[in-house]
């Protein structure tokens, strides 16, 4: 076993803010607002308040593939909320999420301006509103349903549990590193079986089950994850799901989608902020730094 320090936990847990781990500083074991702070508002009905983590990105791909579709109604502005400087704590942002995390999506398209946040509500939301993703015929609307979920209720295992562990801890520790390392394992072998009898999560068509599933566990596998994760979890041996990430990145949407809000990698693939469809060509990081 490992040789990482023994812990004895006291009668009452406090909160040790100097604990080393990657996210001391953002992390905090209480909710609400840390400062006063008015979100911009763009030109578009919709206004997304996010960074282009896995959980953002999602929204992004969506949003891109709604445009790809010729819908204009889906025109948005995405702003970033830098989590690691403590955006998501600025009243305005907690303000249409008390839960204070990314993404987070306000809808000015109506009389009222309509708050959604946690990622899964977002995507329905957005295929309610544009028809688009998801199946309404209702065998097809529950398969796909049963992915979304699948993916809200799995993914934290793999980012909370095994990438923290993992990549982020301080110290490597064996046990949670094993214990999550065999949960992820099996939930790749979980979509594996799943993407050897349909192309996608929900059957024939790709609907926003994929579209929440793959920036996990299409990133996964495709490497871009967690140091050398993909080569300590073996991904090589989920065939269908490497088919699948790949038929999925193809998709030039996913690729647009994949640039938004993005503050890491390449700088010609980082669109920090995203308010007409023109900055793909324009206001990519290397052509501000370049102009700056
Ligand atoms: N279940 C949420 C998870 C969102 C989430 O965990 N967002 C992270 C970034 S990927 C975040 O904002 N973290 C900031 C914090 O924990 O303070 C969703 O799907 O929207």
């Amino acid at each position: 076993m490992s040789d990482a320090p023994v812990y004895t936990p006291p009668a009452v847990w406090a909160w040790n803010k100097e604990n080393g781990g990657r996210f001391a500083s953002t992390n905090r074991p209480i909710a609400g607002a840390t400062h006063e702070k008015e979100l911009p508002v763009g030109k578009h009905p919709l206004q997304l308040h996010s960074l282009g983590t896995p959980n953002g990105v999602k929204v992004t791909v969506m949003l891109e593939e709604l445009l790809a579709l010729g819908h204009s109604g889906a025109e948005y502005d995405a702003w970033l909320i830098k989590i690691g400087d403590g955006d998501q704590f600025g009243s305005g942002f907690v303000g249409i999420n008390p839960n204070s995390k990314i993404p987070a999506l306000l809808d000015r398209s109506g009389p009222k301006p309509v708050r959604v946040f946690e990622s899964g509500a977002i995507l329905m939301y957005l295929a309610e509103k544009f028809g688009e993703f998801l199946p309404t015929e209702p065998a097809a609307r529950a398969e796909c349903l049963s992915w979304l979920f699948w993916q809200m209720g799995s993914a934290p295992y793999l980012g909370g549990g095994f990438g923290h562990f993992y990549a982020y801890a301080p110290f490597k520790m064996e046990y949670p590193i094993d214990r999550f390392a065999m949960e992820t394992k099996r939930q790749l072998d979980v979509l594996d079986r799943r993407l050897a009898e349909s192309d996608y999560l929900g059957g024939a068509d790709y609907t926003i089950a994929d579209i929440a599933v793959w920036p996990w566990y299409g990133g996964l596998v495709k490497g871009w994850m967690y140091g050398d994760s993909a080569n300590f979890l073996s991904v090589h041996e989920y065939k269908h799901v490497l088919r699948w990430a790949d038929a999925i990145y193809a998709r030039p949407a996913v690729k647009r989608g994949r640039m938004v809000n993005r503050m890491q990698g390449e700088l010609s693939g980082q669109l920090r902020e995203r308010h007409d469809a023109s900055d793909f060509d324009t206001k990519t990081q290397d052509k501000v730094e370049a102009a700056s």
